[in-house]
């Protein structure tokens, strides 16, 4: 059995579109585990006994734990290679894995330090001021991820639907959230609109209760 353990809008959302295109491909399906992040679920002593990082999302595979998307998302795309998630040439697999690489490593850090600022600086001031900083830098990532879009055909890896365009929705969702309108990015929101209607992507959408629109004048 697989379970996955995943928070509404969050990054888990990248392998939570992965088995939805998993069950679409194979007929294999999964438990979804909802975590209620905004409610501190992920520090309970139950889930901390799962994945002592506290962080989602975590896949289960017959009681075995995985923690980290990289690792998820390989393990799923080795496991059902007939979902097409990730490709098999080996120089396009390592090109499709740079960018994946870098989104969990470099954008979502960065959008962590908007998120939750409290956790890199003491003080009001300087707490404003990494901010200020984490969303001129995010800013720069998502005009970066647009480009890609641009040459999307239809998706950022060509044919095939894959983990990296379920991450850069997330990034344009959490973009919304940073205060960068949409509109401002309109190839990539284009983009998004369209991946939100691909029947795996439209599924986890609704299964976490979340739309496109979290972009509010402030
Ligand atoms: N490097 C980790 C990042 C996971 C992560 O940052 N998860 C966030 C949600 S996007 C989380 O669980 N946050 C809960 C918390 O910070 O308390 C991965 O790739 O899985």
């Amino acid at each position: 059995m697989i379970e996955l353990y995943y928070g509404a809008g969050a990054c888990s959302f990248v392998p939570h579109v992965g088995l939805e295109a998993i069950r679409a491909a194979t007929g294999e399906g999964f438990e979804p585990r909802a975590v209620k992040l905004h409610k501190g679920e992920q520090h309970s002593t139950e889930y901390l006994a799962l994945n002592p990082l506290g962080l989602v999302p975590l896949l289960v595979v017959d009681g075995k734990p995985l923690g980290q998307i990289l690792a998820i998302c390989d393990y799923l795309d080795h496991r059902f290679p007939q979902a097409g998630l990730l490709p098999v040439d080996p120089w396009q697999r390592a090109q499709a894995m740079s960018t994946f690489a870098w989104m969990n490593n470099t954008v979502h850090p960065t959008f962590t330090r908007i998120f939750r600022s409290q956790n890199f600086a003491d003080g009001e001031a300087a707490q404003a001021e990494i901010k200020r900083i984490a969303q001129g830098t995010f800013r720069g990532h998502l005009e970066r991820i647009q480009g890609m879009t641009e040459k999307a055909a239809p998706f950022l890896l060509g044919d095939k639907l894959s983990f990296v365009d379920a991450y850069a929705l997330v990034f344009l969702r959490w973009g919304g959230l940073a205060g960068i309108d949409p509109a401002s990015l309109p190839a990539y929101k284009a983009y998004v609109d369209r991946l939100a209607t691909v029947p795996p992507v439209a599924a986890a959408m609704a299964r976490e209760g979340i739309n496109l629109d979290t972009y509010r004048i402030k």
